[in-house]
């Protein structure tokens, strides 16, 4: 088996050293497998009706392919990948009665691409025809490697089941670390009196992750309208310069317009702004949106330019966390993918097969365990999990060792992952047994809010690690 090299190709090594040993007795779970390794891993979103599920795919995409819409309106599941031909204007109308799911190609698309594939799924809790979309949605997210679950107002227990069935159905594999809640809608929520917009909207994500329990470790505020409208270069410098000019105004004028939309887009009023271009920045960003942008035209010491204020939102909107996060697991795609390879091969080598010995059974287990527990990248994701349940539970490492579990995680370098200043070998040498020193008095400390099993397990993982590394040193 190959010691270097990509993950996958250490993966496949294994599936072709599971033929050589149980082949004749499951060739189509094998090619199952294969297959799967080879696409990109599914990244499901998926939650209530209307909660912007579609809105947050085009941002992620930085393109309007997801049709949108206030009223329920994502019929079947589309399946959004990388592919030579760009079907993205044809996608809709489609008449849902007529198609099962779509299958929509995208050229020259975003590398997010080259490693997920992103799943728009109708949600759950609709009105028409809902027990079909649902029972849609659900067989989604048995295929799904990555959840991202949208929520637009408090918990519901319906979406907290998807979540525990999605992360039962592997559990090796599937946990709180490839599961992003995102509490959309953020820029609706009412703030109490005296508290800024994105504080409330920090809160009620904050409340959100609370309610789902250790189910969702990270939940991100999204303003999910302005987020898509940025990134898909949508906002032009001619509607800049209408924010402007309702920025320039009069204060209170524009904040009892802004109250409600009709208020906004009354023809009657006089804000500076034709009402063409009142609609088109209603369109583009919601009253709420308009506020923020606003607000940030107002508030800035110096004046802003056009990109300038697009960045702002950009950050604002919580898209810069929401990309980031959807990064961090695009970037362990092909570790989550192998996961699942191990867990399956794992369970075929438990057996008993027909036809297979018990000698080439416990050679797969060997095989199979061996890569577990050597594979560096493979150990990297113990230790994301790990982080993840940590973070789940709310509790907080002591801070040396919590951003030194992160950066491991991260993978890298030894350097990287010591924050060594020179490549040396014998600092990081020394440095690696500093670390691990670290972790095992951390392990032989007791008390502090970390359960024992959490706390045991981040060491385990940890000092391993630092092992692992002193082998990769000259
Ligand atoms: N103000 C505001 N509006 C949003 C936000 N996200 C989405 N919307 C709007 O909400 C409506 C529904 O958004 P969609 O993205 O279609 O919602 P969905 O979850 O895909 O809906 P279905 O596919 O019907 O389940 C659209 O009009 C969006 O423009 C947001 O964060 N803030
Ligand atoms: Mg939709």
């Amino acid at each position: 088996m190959p010691e270097s090299g990509r993950l996958s190709d250490r993966a496949n090594a294994l599936i072709d050293l599971a033929e050589g040993l149980v082949g004749q007795s499951v060739p189509t779970q094998l090619a199952e497998l294969r297959e799967r390794l080879s696409q990109p891993l599914n990244v499901v979103v998926t939650g209530t009706v209307s909660a912007g599920k579609s809105t947050l795919v085009n941002a992620l995409l930085g393109r309007a392919i997801a049709p949108t819409a206030g009223t329920e309106n994502t019929e079947v599941v589309a399946r959004i990948r990388a592919g030579a031909r760009d079907e993205a204007e044809m996608v809709l109308p489609i008449p849902a009665a007529e198609v099962a799911e779509l299958d929509v190609s995208v050229r020259g698309a975003d590398a997010l691409l080259d490693e997920i594939t992103l799943v728009d799924t109708p949600g759950f809790g609709g009105l028409a025809d809902h027990e079909r979309r649902s029972a849609d949605t659900a067989r989604e997210m048995e295929r799904a490697g990555a959840l991202i679950l949208v929520v637009a107002g408090k918990e519901l227990e319906r979406e907290l089941d998807t979540v525990w069935e999605f992360q039962r159905s592997d559990p090796g594999v599937n946990s709180a670390a490839n599961t992003i809640g995102v509490r959309t809608q953020a820029d609706l929520i009412r703030p109490a009196p005296g508290e800024d917009v994105w504080h409330a909207a920090e809160r009620a994500a904050r409340d959100l992750r609370r309610g789902y329990g250790g189910a969702v470790a990270t939940v991100l505020p999204l303003a999910g309208l302005v987020a898509q409208t940025v990134s898909c270069d949508a906002l032009e410098d001619h509607t800049v310069e209408d924010l402007r000019v309702l920025a320039q105004g009069d204060p209170e004028e524009l904040r009892r317009a802004l109250m409600a939309t009709e208020w906004f887009l009354d023809p009657q009023r006089e804000l500076g702004v034709s009402h063409e271009a009142r609609t088109e920045l209603n369109r583009l960003l919601h009253r709420k949106g308009i506020e923020l942008a606003v607000t940030l035209l107002r508030e800035a010491d110096e004046p802003i330019s056009a990109g300038g204020l697009r960045e702002r939102l950009r950050v604002r909107s919580g898209f810069t966390e929401l990309e980031r996060a959807v990064g961090d697991i695009a970037s362990r795609a092909e570790a989550i993918k192998t996961r699942a390879v191990i867990n399956e091969l794992k369970k075929l080598s438990v057996g008993p097969l027909t036809g297979v010995p018990k000698e080439k059974l416990s050679a797969l287990r060997h095989a199979v365990e061996q890569m577990e527990v050597s594979d560096p990248t493979l150990h990297d994701l113990r230790i994301v999990e790990t982080l993840a349940a940590i973070d789940a539970g709310r509790v907080r490492l002591p801070e040396t060792l919590d951003s030194e579990a992160r950066r491991f995680a991260r993978g890298g370098s030894v350097t990287e992952r010591l924050c060594l200043a020179s490549t040396a070998a014998t600092e990081a040498r020394a440095a690696i047994e500093r670390s691990s020193r670290r972790w095992s008095r951390f392990a032989a400390a007791s008390g502090g809010a970390l359960p024992t099993h959490l706390r045991d397990e981040l060491a385990r993982l940890m000092t391993t690690a630092c092992s692992l590394m002193a082998l990769e040193l000259p």
